[in-house]
């Protein structure tokens, strides 16, 4: 399946820049330069939808991207942990993503990215409990998953799996946005989510 339209609806640092409530809504949270922009582009199939940057930080706004003519939108948000920002921009940011997340009520599934190569960070756990506190069925993209070799994939996933305790039903999706892996198994986990609001 391809997305046929996606367009840029609003860029927002508070809530009263945020667009209406009426559409279903999927956010995508993770650590700074995890690739979350790059998978936006990915399933979107525009290169320059969402602005990338090898720089971590580059997403500094909330984004909100209508699919299909607003049928859903897929929302990108800020990076966390990344140190070289100061303290007070890392909690104004920390604060916007908290903001949008917790109070949100279109808000239908927050998907998490981790790097693959690497085990969760502390933040990365904090984050993955905040979702399950909200009652959010827990997925996880692991991204980069070009940057590993075969035999790393099994282990490193299983070190995902295991830090973040998704043994209570979640799903993790190996992913690259380079090689465009993992991307027909995300939209389709999309396309069942938003069947699931619709069909209510
Ligand atoms: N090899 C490889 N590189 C990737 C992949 N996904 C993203 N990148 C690279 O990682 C860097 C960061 O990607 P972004 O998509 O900008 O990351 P982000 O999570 O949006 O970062 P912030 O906006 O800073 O929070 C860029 O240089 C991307 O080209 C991938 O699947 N494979
Ligand atoms: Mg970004």
């Amino acid at each position: 399946m391809d997305f046929i339209e996606a367009e840029l609806l609003k860029t927002a640092v508070k809530p009263e820049q945020y667009p209406d409530t009426l559409v279903p809504e999927i956010a995508f949270v993770g650590r700074s330069n995890v690739g979350k922009s790059s998978l936006i582009n990915c399933l979107t199939n525009r290169a320059k939808l969402a602005r990338t940057s090898s720089t971590p930080g580059k997403t500094a706004t909330i984004n909100f991207y209508s699919i299909d003519n607003d049928r859903y939108r897929l929302v990108d948000l800020p990076g966390y942990g990344y140190a070289k920002v100061s303290k007070a921009e890392q909690e104004k940011w920390a604060n916007m993503i908290n903001g949008y997340l917790s109070d949100r009520y279109n808000l239908i599934q927050v998907i998490q990215l981790v790097d693959a190569r690497h085990a969760p960070t502390q933040q990365d756990i904090m984050m993955s409990e905040w979702i399950r506190h909200y009652n959010f069925s827990r997925i996880v993209v692991a991204t980069k998953l070009d940057k590993l070799k075969k035999s790393q994939i099994d282990k490193n996933m299983n070190v995902i799996y295991e830090k973040l305790g998704m043994d209570d039903g979640g799903i993790l999706i190996p992913f690259s946005a380079e090689k465009r892996t993992g991307r027909e198994d995300l939209t389709e986990l999309i396309e069942s989510l938003l069947k699931r609001v619709t069909a209510d």
